[in-house]
């Protein structure tokens, strides 16, 4: 099981690392740690389980946050429309993007920052991903909004960048050009 104390914080240059393609069709190896992975983010909304290991919730973990440098991330959460996403998945590219922008109100946090960094962070409103499953099926995702968000979030975590590269540093709660706050969308 994935414990907090296995989670690579900031500073570790692993996190500034861009990862290597997962070769496929994934080793018995990636899927068990792609696995392990998803059941930590579950884990970290469940409870009982946050209680008793004393996980931080999170919607999503990219590998390089368990000292892994390839091109794997797990995600698992509802959208601001009880919409369920819940996806291991190897080799995610954004193969498209809308002009439009969106961001988090409250901004963005991550399990590898232990530290509140105010501010907001403007994303594509919405996302085209391909990528394969867990289950070694090829898929297209079609995103937008809060579901667009956390992919970009884990995506960028597999090309070295934290969600604070994106704050404007001048004015931090200033929405970028041409967007929509996605608790509106
Ligand atoms: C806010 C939080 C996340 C994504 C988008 C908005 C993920 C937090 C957990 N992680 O650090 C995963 O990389
Ligand atoms: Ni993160």
């Amino acid at each position: 099981m994935i414990a907090m104390d296995q989670i690579i914080r900031e500073g570790d240059p692993i996190l500034r690392q861009k990862t290597e393609k997962v070769e496929l069709p994934a080793s018995e190896e990636d899927k068990e740690t792609l696995s392990e992975m998803l059941q930590f983010v579950k884990n970290s909304q469940d409870d009982e389980m946050v209680k008793k290991y004393q996980l931080r919730p999170g919607v999503g973990l990219a590998a390089p946050q368990i000292g892994i440098s390839k091109r794997m991330l797990a995600v698992h959460f509802t959208d601001f429309h009880d919409k369920s996403y819940s996806y291991g998945l190897f080799n995610p590219k954004i193969l498209s993007h809308s002009v439009e922008k969106t961001y988090l109100q409250n901004g963005e946090g991550c399990l590898s920052v232990d530290r509140d960094v105010p501010g907001i962070v403007p994303r594509y409103a919405r996302i085209t991903v391909k990528a394969t499953t867990l289950e070694g099926e090829e898929v297209k995702l079609r995103l937008k909004g809060y579901a667009a968000i956390v992919l970009q979030h884990e995506i960028d975590h597999l090309d070295g960048v934290m969600f604070y590269d994106h704050i404007n540093q001048d004015n931090p709660f200033q929405p970028p050009e041409n967007s929509t706050p996605a608790e509106e969308m």
